[in-house]
């Protein structure tokens, strides 16, 4: 048997860590192999840090079984042991966050206003490309209690958001480069609604590029970006030829994100 092709499962319960597989047998080359690993990063990581192993929890958090290729849990991947934990702690994407109802509505109030504008392309300095976006501070009441449940999670009762709600819409060709959000103009926070197309957002440490995770992101999902990974990690939308999560392609077509944040930190006050 080919131990690297063979999924386990390692989880935790009351301070243990379990290592869960088929037979007695499989049990004994996987423990093996377990061991075998204990100087690499992940098994230390486990060690140092119990609520890490989430390998097969209601999360669904696991850890390659080849000891050696990523961390990932549903709409999170990263190679790094690290990378994950930080990512695991300071962002989180909920899936169907809203309905496909509530998806037309918003869609509905959005497009009139986005039809009249041109996409943008091209710009040597433009962050964005192929994308045209607008700014919203009054909606129907439907879509405002939309808003409402991401503002309800996404920030504490004493934050204030920006009044403006972002909506940026970007064709099947375009994508975000790296950057991170001015601290002149966002707090600490950063909550987006994804539409109409699944797409991949990569948050990578700023000061280095090689250590970075991959959030899926699918329609009518909400992704939210605190603290570390809002200002130590550069996020960036990857085009449609480099959108690939866990190694599968991620079909990307438009996209729309409806995104709210909150006031600069200097003027929460
Ligand atoms: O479209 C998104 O979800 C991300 C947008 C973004 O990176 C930005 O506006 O700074």
């Amino acid at each position: 048997m080919d131990f690297c092709r063979t999924p386990f499962l390692l989880f935790r319960f009351r301070n243990t860590t379990f290592l869960k597989s088929k037979s007695a047998d499989m049990k004994r080359k996987y423990f093996a192999r377990f061991i075998s690993c204990k100087n690499n990063r992940y098994f230390s990581a486990i060690q140092r840090d119990p609520s890490s192993v989430m390998v097969a929890g209601s999360d669904g958090a696991c850890m390659s079984s080849d000891c050696s290729s990523h961390w990932s849990d549903r709409f999170l991947s990263a190679e790094d042991a690290d990378v994950f934990r930080t990512l695991k702690s300071d962002c989180v994407v909920y899936g169907d966050f809203i309905s496909v109802e509530e998806e037309n509505t918003l869609l509905t109030e959005i497009e009139p206003y986005l039809k009249r504008l041109r996409y943008e392309h091209d710009h040597w300095d433009n962050a964005i490309h192929a994308y045209r976006e607008t700014e919203r501070k009054h909606w129907s009441e439907v879509n405002k209690s939309i808003l409402n449940r991401v503002k309800s999670v996404a920030f504490e009762q004493t934050e204030i958001p920006l009044p403006y709600t972002h909506v940026l819409d970007i064709e099947k060709d375009g994508y975000i480069k790296p950057h991170i959000d001015s601290v002149r103009f966002c707090g600490r926070t950063i909550a987006g609604l994804s539409l109409l197309s699944p797409s991949v957002l990569r948050l990578a440490l700023e000061n280095n590029k090689t250590k970075y995770g991959d959030l899926l992101l699918l329609p009518r999902s909400l992704y939210i970006m605190r603290d570390k990974s809002r200002y130590e990690f550069t996020h960036e939308l990857l085009p449609s030829e480099k959108s690939k999560f866990k190694g599968k392609p991620v079909l990307r077509d438009r996209r729309i994100s409806v995104i709210q944040r909150l006031k600069p930190d200097d003027e929460e006050k």
